[in-house]
């Protein structure tokens, strides 16, 4: 069986990525199953730059192959922020945040947006980048936030195929649609052909 590093230190990323890669033969590892390695900096300007030096750094630290993903939320009313500052928008909670995005729509007199989930994802190992692919999924912004599922802006995301948010479907309902199960499952499809 081979094994897998995937390194997010997001616990709501780990166990969805688990889920979607369960039927490989693969030893998903997460940060926690190995030496501590210091936390990656994020320096770069787009999602997958970001991915791939996750993915590059925490391959040579480890040596073991890595998978990393850099996602958020595109919100286009906001020019597609909070985009990759979505982990870091300012709020001590996820409400205190969306109560900011809701005002900064209100600054801009929408009440809603089409907005976007984007999952950027790398690969690394040998010193590399193996393999990339990008998964989205679209969706509108709800001023009231539904749900406990998921993590993170999964409350207000809207998925109107489901008439309901991303918050208020299960785990693998969630995948089947997800930035993050289309992103997977192509890494999926990428390691049974290599
Ligand atoms: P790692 O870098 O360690 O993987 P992180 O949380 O810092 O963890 P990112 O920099 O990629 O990861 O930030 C992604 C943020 O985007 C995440 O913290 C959430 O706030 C948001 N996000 C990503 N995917 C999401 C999803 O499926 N549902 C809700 N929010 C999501």
């Amino acid at each position: 069986m081979t094994r897998l590093l995937a390194a997010t230190t997001n616990a709501g990323k780990l166990r969805e990525i688990r889920g979607i890669l369960a039927g490989l033969d693969l030893e998903v590892l997460s940060l926690s199953d190995i030496a501590p390695i210091e936390e990656h900096e994020e320096t770069g300007d787009t999602f997958e730059a970001i991915a791939r030096d996750k993915a590059l750094y925490y391959a040579r630290a480890s040596g073991l192959p890595t998978v990393a993903e850099d996602s958020g939320l595109e919100i286009d009313a906001l020019d597609g922020l909070p985009g990759i500052t979505s982990a870091r928008f300012p709020g001590n909670t996820f409400p205190e945040k969306f109560a900011r995005l809701f005002a900064m729509l209100d600054a801009r007199g929408a009440a809603t947006s089409t907005a976007r989930f984007v999952c950027a994802l790398a690969l690394a190992g040998q010193g590399r980048i193996l393999f990339e692919t990008r998964g989205t999924v679209e969706g509108e912004i709800t001023r009231q936030p539904r749900g406990t599922g998921g993590f993170g802006y999964d409350p207000i995301f809207y998925y109107p195929p489901f008439g309901q948010t991303l918050a208020e479907i299960d785990e693998a309902r969630k995948a089947e649609v997800s930035h993050r199960g289309h992103a997977f499952r192509a890494l999926g499809a990428f390691l049974r052909r290599s």
